[in-house]
């Protein structure tokens, strides 16, 4: 309770955090985006992890006003970036809970920000996990349809680690799938049957035409097979790991 009284009070103070960690183009190396990643600076515990505190945001509900700030600052901080770099696209992906997406005016939500941030919705890029796309029911699509219909783009964060029912890709507008790096982990090693799942997504991914961005990159024999699969993109600590906006903003200048 304690913790809650300060996640609310962070959250009123603006004392919250993004970092962000770099999507580099794997055909041209090129730093093209970010996904954003909220980090708590707690003045006596130190950095709070998001994984112990987006559950209670999530289980009190505040993860909606939450969720609006990380969204506002992301595309507020992409629209900045982009300025700095002379107008070159970038691309910010911004991670969304199931309490948020369940919104009835969550799509209102999204079309206010980009409206205040001047975000192009096309550089927008918002990710959910299989298990808030997996329900299939009708209020689930018309909110997918909504939210396309703002011209901004939807991926499947960690593909691969939720139900292994496939049929839901055809039905729902999703762009985008973000292999899960327990996938990538396997790769570059001996077990070719690690490296054929890899493979079959990726496959999965140019098949439906949707772009694929591998996870959790860390050593140059992953990024070397994922190449050669053609897979589109990725990120790790290879590359970079998530790092604090005006790190993150010298990446984008450098990274071109
Ligand atoms: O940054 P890190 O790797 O520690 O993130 C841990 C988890 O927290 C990841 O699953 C990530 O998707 C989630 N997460 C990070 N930032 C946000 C956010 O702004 N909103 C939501 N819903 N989840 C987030
Ligand atoms: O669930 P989601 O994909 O949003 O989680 C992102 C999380 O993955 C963040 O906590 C981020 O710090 C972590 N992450 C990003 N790159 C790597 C990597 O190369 N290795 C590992 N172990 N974790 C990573
Ligand atoms: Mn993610
Ligand atoms: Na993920």
């Amino acid at each position: 309770l304690e913790l809650e009284n300060d996640l609310r009070a962070a959250l009123e103070n603006h004392d919250l955090r993004l970092h962000y960690q770099p999507t580099v183009d794997l055909d041209t190396s090129e730093v093209v985006g970010f996904e954003a990643l909220v980090r708590w600076p707690h003045p006596t515990r130190g950095m709070i992890n998001p994984l112990d505190f987006i559950p209670i945001a999530e289980a009190t509900g505040m993860i909606v006003p939450l969720g609006r700030w990380v969204l506002h600052e992301a595309c507020r901080q992409a629209v900045e970036w982009s300025a700095a770099a002379g107008g070159r696209p970038l691309k910010m992906s911004v991670n969304v809970s199931v309490r948020q997406f369940d919104q009835p005016d969550f799509a209102e939500t999204v079309a206010a920000v980009l409206a205040e941030t001047g975000m192009p919705a096309d550089r927008l890029c918002l990710e959910m996990t299989e298990s808030v796309l997996m329900t299939d029911t009708e209020a689930n699509l018309e909110q997918l349809v909504r939210l396309k219909a703002l011209g901004l783009t939807l991926a499947i964060d960690d593909f691969g680690t939720g139900y292994s029912s496939l049929a839901y890709l055809r039905r729902f507008p999703v762009d985008t799938l973000k292999i899960d790096r327990s996938f990538v982990e396997r790769l570059g090693g001996v077990l070719t049957g690690d490296t054929a799942l890899t493979d079959t997504i990726v496959r999965l991914g140019k098949s439906l035409g949707m772009a694929t961005v591998a996870e959790g990159i860390e050593e140059f024999g992953q990024l070397a097979a994922l190449r050669e699969m053609g897979c589109g993109f990725a990120q790790g600590y290879y590359f970079s790991r998530p790092v604090p906006a005006a790190e993150a903003g010298r990446l984008f200048l450098e990274g071109a």
